[in-house]
């Protein structure tokens, strides 16, 4: 872990697993893009060095910080504990955004303004999506996006739910909505982590709102998706519909809450 900043202002979660050709590029980007930004890379004891090269880009940009762990320990865990972090030292967004390059970091100065907004209309999760009008999805191959289609439609329809990409990685939370979960209590990997970040953020009251992205398909460096990661998300999406139906049969949870809708 490298030095410990204090303060309000936004943090972006990047977890990384062998992402030394992304990482300079998306931190430039992403610089460029909201100077008064500051970072938390997560990276799980890549092989290819990226943990090492974070700690030399740390050591010349003070908004750069890194955890490293200690081997390949999944997604979920990652954000969950860069979240913490970012909780302990005052920030008040915390953004969540992949290493390679998917995510357009020049969305994120409007995804922190919708969610600084006040009020009590003001959303508690922005998410990039690309299933909205104005979204889309560049380089992916039709498998992929019929996996992230069909994925989307089967949690809309199980969990009830009218968002249009709930399994998108690149969001910004509150921290108010982060606080007002459990974080200890989240063991999911991969997509499903998305889900049930959401699914929190609903339960706890809070409102979310999707923007509009461009998401574009990695060029360099590997996809670290696996048939185990969407066999999960199926099953625990699955579980947490059947679970939730059955609350609201027995009287313990209203029907679905629609969410604000861009
Ligand atoms: N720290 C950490 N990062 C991970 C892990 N798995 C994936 N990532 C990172 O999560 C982001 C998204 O992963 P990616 O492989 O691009 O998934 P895809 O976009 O669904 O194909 C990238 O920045 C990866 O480096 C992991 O186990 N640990
Ligand atoms: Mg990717």
């Amino acid at each position: 872990m490298t030095s410990s900043h204090t303060g309000a202002g936004a943090l972006v979660v990047v977890p990384t697993y062998n992402e030394s050709e992304n990482l300079p590029l998306i931190l430039g980007r992403l610089f460029a893009a909201a100077p008064a930004i500051d970072v938390l890379v997560v990276d799980d004891g890549s092989p290819d060095g990226t943990g090492e090269l974070a700690e030399s880009m740390a050591a010349t940009d003070p908004r750069i910080h890194v955890m490293h762990r200690t081997g390949k320990l999944g997604l979920g865990s990652a954000y969950v504990m860069g979240f913490g972090w970012g909780l302990e030292r005052g920030y008040d967004v915390v953004v969540e955004m992949d290493a390679d390059g998917s995510h357009p970091p020049e969305k994120l100065p409007e995804m922190i303004a919708l969610v600084s907004a006040s009020g009590p209309a003001a959303p508690s999760l922005a998410i990039g999506s690309r299933w909205v009008p104005g979204g889309s999805v560049v380089n992916w191959p039709v498998s992929r996006q019929i996996l992230s289609r069909g994925g989307n439609l089967y949690a809309r329809l199980a969990l009830g739910l009218q968002l249009k990409d709930v399994t998108a990685g690149f969001r910004a939370y509150t921290r108010q909505a982060l606080e007002a979960m459990d974080l200890t209590g989240i063991d999911s990997k991969g997509y499903c982590f998305q889900v049930d970040m959401t699914l929190r953020v609903l339960d706890g009251g809070g409102t979310v709102v999707e923007v509009p992205i461009e998401f574009r398909e990695r060029e360099l460096g590997e996809s670290k998706m696996s048939q185990a990661i969407v066999v999960e998300a199926m099953l625990r999406v699955t579980k947490w519909g059947v679970q939730r139906r059955v609350q609201t049969l027995l009287g313990h949870r209203p029907g679905p809450r629609w969410v604000v809708e861009d």
